[in-house]
């Protein structure tokens, strides 16, 4: 699927704006052609949650209406029209002048329709949403969901996230209308650059996918310009591979983007054209390292979440590029959009910004037992049911499926991660995971590597996964959810840890996913309290001083850029306060600490190895 652009022979135009938005009542029979009644005006793109104002509303769980008018020029009546959304989270019934046009699940992945057939040129068309934000045991990510039927045929719903984020939902990106020719368009494009051994040439091999009744006299050419526009490259008649001698390498913080225009053409009329921007680069994983252009790469950054106030998980055009200034002004180079693909856009600017993308599906949630503080279990003896209980292998075939066809193209993508904490200490989890390894490795033409976040009962002795990914990447908590306040053994237990999944993998890299601790802004205290400002400092000079000891330790991804939003839980203060910045972006003190610290560390060639 391609991202939408308005050229010669396309045109976009935007649905964003106000909505008519209403809960939809059980027993209620409403036409979606029909206008909705006592609706209340929510703006797209943006989650409903807290923009109403009405607690009720904010915490709905179920289903509910987003609806808008929308007119059409007379002059795209001979082109094809097609409704795409950036995503509608969580599930999705899209109606057209009262017919439907397609249904999605999964919150947080593009999908379109034709809608030729459906629309009117002569009036307005009414666009209806049916949305639900309901969470299951069948769904990414997942929710412990219960209704009951009341003696008047009320259903009450209850939506247990289980996940540390709140469950935002609504048409939390953009929409649009985009047109092309109704004789054939470019309905799709893989590229693929792979750069020799001495990294002065690249090929470049296209595969573009034509959407079109009759196939017969189609044909595209690819022309190649590079970032000063210049023209380096244009095909014959449906080439698609390509040779660029001494190509300018797409680096770590110090971008590098190519634009690639198809033109579709039949009997000499140009039917169709689209550019696309990409990245010449390497990544592969050896020895223990991770390699970017054949140097090993030292992640240095967070995990984030797309989450702001008002917008709540709305796609926010500001504060995407706020965060991503602020990690680079850190001297950060890297983003894990945990725990779910994060907009589009926000793909584009981190290609455009030089950022380092682990890009994770909505893989969140599996393991059935989840909690905020799982510090009481005996990681030695620890099992759950999970794969007996939950049935998420289909939906997460499918987010695997989206995100690969829709990130696949994408430079700043170095590594895909499957699951966020998933219970892979069970042994049934192996049989679970190994065929979505199989799957992923199978789509993504580039053969990124592949990982799956590792939560801390998963040690080197219990988990069954690792075998799987080619980065063993972890999320601890020494120091908070355990040995709370106790640097000093939590620094020996982390150090060891790493020591030991060293010694199990010595070819695989070893990163921090996650690390961090709960800080309100503003609290200080000359002693080592948790919560405080010092706390927080404190914490990070000492796992820095563990990763520092590690060869192949390559990265350092700390929870959370921000303070965010979650469901409500005595753990949690108006949210999780594990950022370095408040939610509104203003720096907690540690910040001074980490960006004295990775201003100081390369990018590149970081760790020297001593054995
Ligand atoms: C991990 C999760 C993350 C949580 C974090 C925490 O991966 O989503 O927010 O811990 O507890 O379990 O802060």
């Amino acid at each position: 699927m391609l991202y939408p652009q308005t050229n010669s022979c396309r045109s976009v135009l935007s649905l964003d704006g106000n909505w008519r938005f209403r809960i939809k009542e059980d027993r209620e029979s409403y036409d979606p052609k029909d206008p909705l009644d006592h609706w209340l005006s929510v703006a797209v793109p943006a989650s409903f949650n807290d923009q109403v104002a009405d607690p009720a509303i904010r915490n709905h769980v179920g289903y509910f209406y987003y609806q808008r008018d929308f007119t059409l020029p007379k002059t795209l009546a001979d082109q094809d029209i097609f409704l795409r959304f950036g995503s509608a989270t969580h599930q999705a019934w899209v109606y057209v002048n009262g017919q439907e046009v397609a249904h999605h699940r999964g919150g947080f992945t593009p999908f379109e329709c034709k809608i030729t057939d459906a629309v009117s040129f002569t009036k307005p068309n009414r666009l209806t949403v049916l949305l639900s934000n309901i969470l299951d045991h069948t769904t990414l990510p997942v929710g412990h969901y219960r209704e009951e039927k009341d003696d008047q045929g009320k259903i009450h719903r209850d939506l247990d996230e289980n996940f540390d984020f709140f469950n935002y939902a609504g048409l939390n990106r953009s929409i649009v209308i985009y047109t092309s020719s109704k004789a054939a368009c470019l309905s799709d494009l893989t590229i693929l650059p792979e750069l020799n051994d001495s990294l002065d040439q690249a090929k470049v091999s296209f595969d573009v996918t034509i959407d079109s009744q009759a196939k017969e006299d189609l044909s595209y050419q690819v022309k190649i310009y590079d970032q000063a526009e210049k023209l380096v490259a244009v095909g014959a008649a449906n080439e698609s591979k390509f040779y660029l001698d001494q190509p300018h390498l797409w680096q770590p913080l110090n971008a590098y983007l190519y634009t690639a225009q198809v033109d579709l053409y039949r009997e000499g009329e140009l039917l169709d054209t689209y550019s696309q921007e990409f990245g010449i680069r390497k990544v592969e994983v050896k020895d223990g390292q991770f390699l970017i252009n054949q140097e090993p790469f030292y992640f240095k950054g967070c995990g984030k979440h797309e989450d702001s106030y008002a917008h709540g998980r709305g796609y926010d055009p500001v504060y995407n590029v706020l965060d991503i200034n602020l990690l680079k002004s850190m001297g950060a180079n890297s983003i894990r959009t945990s725990h779910y693909p994060y907009s589009e856009e926000m793909m584009r600017l981190c290609d455009r910004e030089g950022i380092v993308v682990i890009d994770e599906t909505t893989g969140v949630g599996i393991m059935s037992s989840f909690g905020f503080n799982m510090s009481n279990f005996d990681p030695k003896t620890y099992r759950d049911d999970t794969f007996q209980e939950l049935d998420t292998q289909a939906a997460h075939e499918q987010v695997i499926r989206e995100l690969i066809q829709r990130d696949k193209n994408h430079a700043c993508v170095v590594m895909w991660s499957l699951a966020n904490e998933a219970a892979t200490f069970n042994p049934e989890a192996h049989d679970y995971f190994a065929p979505l390894f199989d799957l992923a490795r199978s789509l993504d033409p580039q053969k990124r590597p592949l990982t799956m976040i590792n939560i801390l009962l998963s040690t080197p002795e219990t988990d069954q996964c690792s075998d799987l990914v080619d980065v063993i990447c972890l999320n601890r908590y020494y120091g908070w959810y355990t040995q709370t306040a106790n640097f000093d053994l939590a620094e020996d237990l982390s150090l060891k840890e790493l020591q030991d999944w060293q010694a199990l993998y010595p070819d695989k890299p070893i990163m921090y996913t996650e690390y961090g601790v709960d800080t309100v802004a503003g609290l200080h205290a000359i002693e080592r309290q948790p919560f405080t400002e010092e706390f927080q400092w404190d914490y990070y000079v000492m796992m820095s001083r563990v990763f520092d000891q590690v060869d192949n330790f390559v990265g350092e991804q700390l929870w959370n850029f921000a303070d965010f939003q979650t469901k409500v839980g005595v753990q949690r203060v108006q949210g999780n306060k594990k950022g370095i910045f408040n939610r509104a972006r203003e720096p907690k003190m540690v910040v001074r600490f980490l960006k004295d610290r990775w201003q100081k560390i390369p990018n590149l060639n970081y760790k020297i190895k001593t054995n």
